[in-house]
């Protein structure tokens, strides 16, 4: 994705981290958490991938409350060398792949309310650390991040974060998996969503396509529905692999050609499961 590592270094002036103010979280934002934990704890055995269900175990990330980003840091540290920083919300791009190709995770300290159970547009504590903080314990997937993070900088530079975005998105955030058991879920936006763990494997409506970077980097997403497609990849080792090569020619060939709406299905798409 990127061929260098000095946008690494390059610190933004604000790096957005803030305290994460765990003693002040109310008995009712650690009832939240807990319901929302137990709903998912549930249904996720058997959908979610081994990396996802090993990553909450280890991290001792369980049911009692919304837990301190100081103790998870250092246990996700001693397993990929990530930590996570807490932030107030969404950061600017530059300062999110700044972390990211740094090795930390911006996490949300604020959590939603009841009233957004099942859906909120912008990511809270739940979505970031049950969603996101388990994966970065798998070494695959975590080098897979911080090589995002690299090429979401030099996307900017290049005005072609359009298209990464979208990769994050059909990976990151609702990618899927190929296992010996039949597919299962690693992205963050389906795990730490009940309606769509279930929907995303089972329901007949989304077409499920085999993990082709530059068809996922030309497809468009909506951010407000479920979704219309799924992308699979067969290894954490093919995601990673996919980000060696330097992006600048896939941008130069994605400018020439028409986006694809989520529902388009192409003659070249490995296509594993089609909408009936
Ligand atoms: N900020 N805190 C936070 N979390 C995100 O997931 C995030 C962000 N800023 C930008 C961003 N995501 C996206 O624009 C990139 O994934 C493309
Ligand atoms: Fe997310």
């Amino acid at each position: 994705m990127d061929g260098s590592t000095l946008t690494a270094t390059t610190a933004p002036t604000n790096d957005f981290v803030v305290d994460q103010g765990w003693n002040a979280y109310n008995p009712q934002e650690h009832a939240l958490w807990r319901h929302l934990f137990e709903r998912q704890s549930e249904i996720l055995p058997g959908r979610a991938c081994d990396a996802f269900l090993d990553g909450l175990r280890r991290l001792g990330v369980a049911a009692d409350g919304i837990p301190d980003f100081k103790r998870l840091s250092d246990i996700l540290e001693s397993a990929t060398g990530w930590r996570i920083v807490a932030v107030s919300g969404l950061v600017p791009d530059d300062v999110f792949f700044w972390h990211l190709a740094n090795r930390r995770f911006p996490v949300t300290s604020w959590i939603r309310t009841p009233q957004q159970m099942d859906y909120l547009q912008e990511p809270d504590v739940f979505h970031d650390l049950f969603g996101h903080v388990p994966m970065l314990t798998n070494p695959v997937f975590a080098n897979y991040m911080q090589a995002y993070g690299r090429g979401g900088l030099k996307a900017l530079r290049l005005d072609a974060l359009h298209y990464l975005a979208r990769l994050y998105w059909y990976t990151v955030e609702f990618g899927l998996i190929k296992t010996g058991d039949g597919l299962r879920i690693y992205g963050s936006g389906i795990v730490s969503s009940h309606t769509e763990s279930v929907y995303c494997l089972e329901d007949p409506a989304p077409n499920r396509v085999g993990f082709d970077l530059l068809r996922i980097m030309q497809t468009d997403y909506r951010i407000d529905d479920l979704q219309d497609v799924y992308f699979v990849i067969d290894s954490f080792d093919q995601l990673f692999d996919a980000t060696r090569p330097d992006f600048t020619a896939y941008y130069n060939d994605l400018r020439l050609r028409d986006d694809l709406t989520p529902q388009t299905i192409l003659e070249t798409d490995t296509l594993i499961s089609a909408r009936t």
